[in-house]
């Protein structure tokens, strides 16, 4: 007997969906019902979302889902970090921003030399990434900040415009590096120190609130009746992290797609000198838990490529695994971040810099970026064990590059641990198992009893160093 139907609409970085999820008997069935492509809009040399295109292919996939009987509820989940301001008429003001525009050039290096490292550090637990909301809100000009009334991220800004209750949901807030994991709370004092306003920002809620009904509008559009907002995790990374199959203690995971997101669990933020030194981040997770992890650059890199190079992914994973192992680059060095037709090159500009010989085809820079992430993993992993004071015995990688074999041996070897690959479906599990009101544990068991997962085990244990 079905127990509920609920929609997932998961925005990613190069692609969104809208997902039905099917409860039943302890499963859940996934089907994905509209996809349709996403990426930056470049403008007068700036980066933009388009934030009124993928409302639309909401509301197409929506209509979609109104043939499929009773639909409980819906939850939209993206990328972190980025908003859009809203005056008080509830209209949205100008463009919403990308992260990788280069317009955030040097506002992180002015807003640490203002509030010290420290000072932003211990009061959100947040790595520092150029792109975080923080830098992105300092870099707005006072008449902006002055015309608003509400900042809204991505996942709440669509929920505003599903049903009109204006929100944060709690783990995506997390990311803006300015909240306070200790307290629950927006971190005050920082925004103050920045003369942001404070009143900007809307209550905190949590996953699995109820919002609301539709708009009588999105009604219409969508012919969905009875279907109510129901807040996921709405930051992808927690959704995904949510929905890993794990079980027990000694595990970590890697939420791997354009970014490679590798951390553990903890009760608490761990927010410590060590911590600040290694900048590991404290993400707010569900159900009070938090996520220490590192930004590892990912499968961007790559995807970055083959807009040059359009090959067949499969293919050109076939390929790189029949390449050796040869140069490798830092994949967090911040030359990655732009997107640009040049990221071959500057793959191979890195390796001869680094005083490595520079990889040529496709299939070599794939494999050197591959090797690249799995040993940054590994390195990562490492200093997870220390600061989290725990022994990881089991790598769980979930997401869209948990398909990649080649990737899942090389940080099965890299680290010494076992990996688990999968479910593929990470974010969207968890997302639609959150809006059916699973605690964390029986979310789990839901999702390992719904999926296969496959394990890789080390041929070497050996960590060895990124140049
Ligand atoms: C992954 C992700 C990461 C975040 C990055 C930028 O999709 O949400 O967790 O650091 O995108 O928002």
């Amino acid at each position: 007997m079905v127990t509920s139907r609920h929609i997932a609409i998961d925005l990613g970085a190069s692609s969104g969906r809208v997902a039905l999820g099917t409860v039943e008997g302890g499963k859940l069935k996934v089907e994905i019902l509209h996809r349709f492509p996403n990426g930056g809009v470049p403008v007068r040399g700036q980066l933009y979302w388009d934030i009124l295109g993928l409302w639309r292919e909401v509301l197409h996939g929506l209509k979609l889902a109104s043939s499929y009987g009773q639909i409980a509820s819906i939850g939209v989940n993206s990328w972190a970090v980025d908003y859009g301001l809203v005056g008080k008429s509830g209209d949205l003001l100008g463009q919403v921003h990308h992260y990788r525009s280069p317009c955030l050039g040097g506002v992180m290096e002015q807003v640490r030399a203002q509030l010290t490292d420290e000072a932003i550090y211990s009061a959100t637990g947040i790595q520092f990434l150029p792109f975080n909301t923080l830098y992105q809100l300092a870099a707005e000009s006072p008449e902006t900040l002055k015309r608003a009334d509400k900042l809204l991220m991505i996942p709440d800004l669509l929920h505003f415009w599903l049903c009109g209750v204006a929100v944060t949901e709690r783990t995506n807030a997390s990311t803006t590096q300015f909240y306070n994991p200790q307290t629950g709370g927006w971190a005050a004092d920082l925004l103050d120190a920045l003369d942001i306003p404070l009143s900007l920002l809307p209550p905190i809620a949590e996953a699995g609130a109820d919002l609301g009904a539709l708009s009588p509008e999105v009604v219409r559009e969508t012919q969905l009746t009875g279907t109510r907002v129901v807040l996921p995790a709405t930051h992808d990374t927690a959704s995904a992290v949510a929905a890993v199959p794990a079980e027990g203690q000694g595990w970590a995971y890697v939420s791997s797609g354009t970014w490679s997101l590798v951390g553990i669990e903890t009760s608490q933020p761990i927010i410590s000198a060590r911590s600040l030194a290694e900048n590991l981040t404290n993400e707010a997770g569900v159900g009070g838990t938090t996520r220490l992890l590192k930004n590892v650059m990912g499968l961007w890199i790559i995807q970055q490529c083959n807009e040059v190079w359009k090959l067949d992914y499969a293919d050109l994973y076939a390929q790189a695994a029949g390449v050796a192992s040869g140069p490798t680059i830092d994949p967090d060095d911040v030359r990655f971040l732009p997107p640009g037709a040049d990221m071959p090159l500057r793959v191979q500009t890195s390796c001869v810099q680094s005083g490595q010989r520079s990889p040529q085809t496709p299939a070599e820079i794939t494999r050197c970026v591959l090797d690249s992430l799995a040993l940054r993993t590994a390195q990562i992993l490492n200093t997870l064990e220390e600061v989290g004071g725990q022994r990881i015995d089991t790598m769980h990688v979930v997401g869209g590059g948990s398909q990649i074999a080649l990737l899942n041996q090389l940080i099965a070897d890299a680290s010494g641990k076992t990996v688990v690959a999968g479910p593929v479906e990470a974010t969207l599990m968890g997302n639609l198992l959150i809006q059916a009101g699973l605690p964390l544990t029986e979310l789990r068991r839901t999702v390992r009893d719904s999926c296969e997962l496959q394990t890789f085990s080390p041929k070497t244990a050996t960590v060895q160093s990124c140049r």
